[in-house]
């Protein structure tokens, strides 16, 4: 497995990304009213990405032009948990108040092109939601601790450049219109939503540089699980492993971190903010926090197919490293959340799945 070359990444600056917490109070209603009202909406998305869902590495923004991007790479879908308001507020989201006007009907269809503001608002809805739903089918919120159980606010195109960001008094999502609108890409928005779960698990985490790096690592990794479980359920393609650059690397095509957005960023044959299958170690660290988080990402994503080759499963590896992240410390070290992950997998997957776990972050240099 590890084949890959240790070439540098030429990553464009994506954007500084802040954490920062204090629990949005959800809206209040009245639990029978809320079960009334949450009605069911059909949408058009893209399939996590138009790259990542049509191999077709030549599509470019062209300035938000609705015809860069074919018909097939849309999706219809169901938007679910909406309140029955006619806006895209549900159990898990709240889309606000916009530069572009607010997606609304009346009808209960929210069919958009990219070049309409109102296709981000949708797909930032879709995606929160699938997101936080994947996290409620794993146990969370019902077995184990709710992560980010509660709805989220989300502006889009409050940003001039290329930069999305999360914050936490209250949680709140941004996303920008820079090169490819970042709610273009799902991957993109999942990222963000990973930065929140991680504030919600453990309040004012991101006090030291490592559980920065960490942060970016998880929020890449959780973003390409999440497409991945969205797209096995709806039955979408993603693009096969038969790009030259990078089978010739032993690169995986699954491991592109947002296929998209990176479109116009990346001078790369296949073009990704960043990807999960680097093997960067600890002796690879320049202070760089993106090009340090793929250490992380790439640890993470290893043990994701070391889990699927002992039969324990990809579900059961998101779980626990999300379980295991409960423990971190605000400002935690890369060995102090690796041996969080090792002992979680103990605890819950048993001793074959924790060496797994602690072999990949020896490997790495995290752990001795
Ligand atoms: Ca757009
Ligand atoms: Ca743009
Ligand atoms: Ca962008
Ligand atoms: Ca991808
Ligand atoms: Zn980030």
């Amino acid at each position: 497995m590890r084949t890959t070359t240790r070439a540098a990444l030429a990553l464009a600056a994506t954007a500084t990304l802040t954490i920062s917490s204090a629990a949005a109070a959800a809206p209040g209603r009245n639990n029978m009213q809320a079960d009334a009202e949450r009605s069911t909406a059909g949408a058009s998305v893209f399939k996590v990405n138009p790259v990542q869902s049509s191999g077709d590495q030549t599509l470019t923004d062209q300035k938000d032009s609705a015809t860069a991007v074919p018909v097939d790479e849309y999706a219809p879908v169901d938007l679910t948990r909406l309140d029955g308001s006619g806006y895209l507020r549900g159990d898990w989201v709240t889309v606000e108040s916009s530069t572009g006007k607010a997606a609304y009907s009346a009808t209960g269809s929210y069919l958009y092109n990219r070049a309409e503001d109102q296709f981000e608002q949708v797909m930032a809805y879709f995606w929160i939601t699938r997101a936080q739903d994947y996290l409620q089918g794993l146990g969370f919120g019902s077995t184990l601790p709710g992560v980010m159980d509660e709805q989220i606010a989300v502006k889009i195109n409050q940003l001039g450049g290329d930069n999305s960001y999360q914050t936490d008094k209250p949680f709140r999502l941004r996303f920008g219109k820079g090169g490819v609108d970042d709610a273009e890409d799902a991957e993109v928005i999942v990222h963000e939503y990973g930065h929140a779960i991680q504030a919600d698990q453990v309040p004012g985490y991101g006090t030291s540089f490592d559980a920065r790096v960490i942060g970016e690592g998880f929020s890449d990794y959780l973003a390409v699980s999440v497409g991945l479980a969205v797209s096995a359920d709806e039955g979408w393609d993603t693009r096969p492993d038969n790009d030259p650059y990078e089978t010739s690397r032993g690169w995986e095509a699954e491991a592109c971190f947002a296929d998209w957005d990176a479109t116009e960023v990346s001078p790369l044959p296949v073009k990704c903010l960043r990807r999960l299958d680097q093997t960067f170690t600890t002796a690879d660290r320049t202070g760089d926090l993106y090009r340090e988080s793929m250490i992380w990402s790439g640890a993470l994503w290893q043990i994701r197919k070391a889990y699927e080759d002992l039969g324990v499963g990809s579900a059961a590896w998101d779980t626990t490293l999300i379980v295991s992240q409960f423990g971190y410390a605000p400002g935690t070290s890369f060995a102090a959340a690796a041996q969080q992950a090792v002992d979680t997998a103990a605890q819950r997957d048993g001793t074959a799945a924790a060496d797994a776990v602690r072999a990949e972050f020896v490997e790495r240099g995290i752990l001795s």
